[in-house]
């Protein structure tokens, strides 16, 4: 029988730094549980297959004459992946892939992005490769960015490929430099659903946002000579703003503050300060509502509703923004509890029915063994 091949590449959840990953800045993610398994069986005709148990679907590629061609169809992120790897040099005979997950999607939990990592574990796989993890994540951004053409940054792909359990990644994401953070266990990240659906399109709200963010960023450049956002000042905001419309001032007045807010996280968690780390996360999303207008209402109303709840430290949107989940970081005592009053109390407010899991820090992706991958 053919040799199986089998990777799990997670989910993530960003703790603090929104929006700040397209211009050098800080972000603080961790992985999650759920994820995407990407099963292979070696083939050498030339020919790739891709199914999505989730779609049902098989799409099929002929490697050798593979361009970029994006369908806006699932079957972009696989293919795309597999088109930036031919790309970068390498060789594959050809394989079927199956894959197979359970991150809730349009929720802001990165489900692209695990897709692609686990694509591209099992692809390298199949050849004996491997990548270093600044290349591999690297190399799953241009997927996203000039396969697919949604212009993320590279927060994503970064953190599901190289997460550690039982901790936070501070990178940075100009050097890609990171530090590994323990979370305490005196507290514990609660996601929730709004069950509104964001997309990281291009032409969406997400590609609009990149490009009100990146005109700021020329003007500072040109006034400045200020490169990156992440070296701005509010003071060389100030300087700019006569060149700016407002909206693109109050856009990157929240990048700028929320790289401010990623390390003063940093230093609350070092320094064990929960309550401050909450306290910053409360700003982070009051700053991504009304400088980044990027929330919406039934998120807003998810946050109003965990911070008014015993034992909850903090509360934010996490990922993209426009829909999909907030984080919330909650005393572990109080945790089961907040879950269901935060469901009960936003069914009430929308009649939407949140899902809330209460997560761990998990690892970045990884081999299966071959028990668990059937
Ligand atoms: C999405 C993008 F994919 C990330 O790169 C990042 O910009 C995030 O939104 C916002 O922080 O997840």
């Amino acid at each position: 029988m053919a040799e199986l091949l089998s990777y799990k590449a997670p989910a993530r959840v960003n703790l603090i730094g929104e929006h700040t990953d397209y211009t050098g800045g800080l972000v603080m993610p961790m992985a999650i549980g759920f994820g995407t398994v990407a099963t292979l069986t070696p083939r050498e005709d030339g020919i790739g297959t891709f199914r999505s148990e989730n779609y049902g679907e098989t799409v099929e590629v002929v490697i050798s004459t593979l361009e970029r061609a994006p369908k806006g169809h699932w079957s972009d992120y696989p293919v795309g992946v597999l088109w930036s790897l031919t790309q970068a040099g390498f060789a594959f005979p050809g394989f079927d892939m199956t894959l197979k997950g359970d991150v809730p999607l349009g929720a802001g939990l990165s489900s692209s992005a695990s897709i692609e990592v686990a694509t591209a574990m099992a692809l390298l796989g199949l050849i004996g490769a491997s990548m270093p993890l600044p290349e591999l994540a690297n190399a799953c951004r241009r997927a996203e960015n000039q396969y697919v053409g949604a212009k993320s940054g590279i927060m994503d792909q970064f953190i599901v490929a190289g997460g550690v359990k039982e901790r936070a990644m501070l990178l940075d994401t100009r050097s890609l430099e990171f530090e590994l953070l323990p979370l305490p266990s005196a507290a514990r990240i609660v996601i929730c659903n709004s069950m509104v659906r964001h997309a990281v399109s291009s032409a969406g709200e997400y590609g609009s946002r990149r490009d009100e963010i990146e005109a700021g960023q020329a003007i500072l450049q040109r006034v400045l000579g200020i490169e990156l956002l992440r070296d701005a000042t509010l003071e060389d905001l100030a300087k700019c703003k006569g060149e700016m419309s407002p909206e693109v001032a109050a856009r990157c007045k929240h990048v700028i503050t929320e790289n401010a807010r990623v390390r003063a996280a940093r230093e609350a968690l070092r320094k064990g300060d929960l309550a401050e780390f909450g306290r910053i996360m409360i700003e982070a999303h009051a700053s991504f509502r009304d400088d980044f207008a990027a929330s919406c209402a039934e998120v807003d109303t998810l946050v109003e509703i965990a911070q008014k709840q015993p034992g909850c430290l903090g509360a934010r949107i996490t990922g993209g923004g426009f829909g999909g989940c907030t984080v919330n970081l909650v005393e572990t005592a109080h945790a089961e509890a907040f879950r269901e009053a935060v469901r009960a109390e936003y069914e009430k407010a929308t009649g939407k029915l949140a899902d809330c899991f209460i997560c761990e820090a998990t690892d970045g992706a990884l081999a299966l063994a071959a028990k668990e991958a059937q």
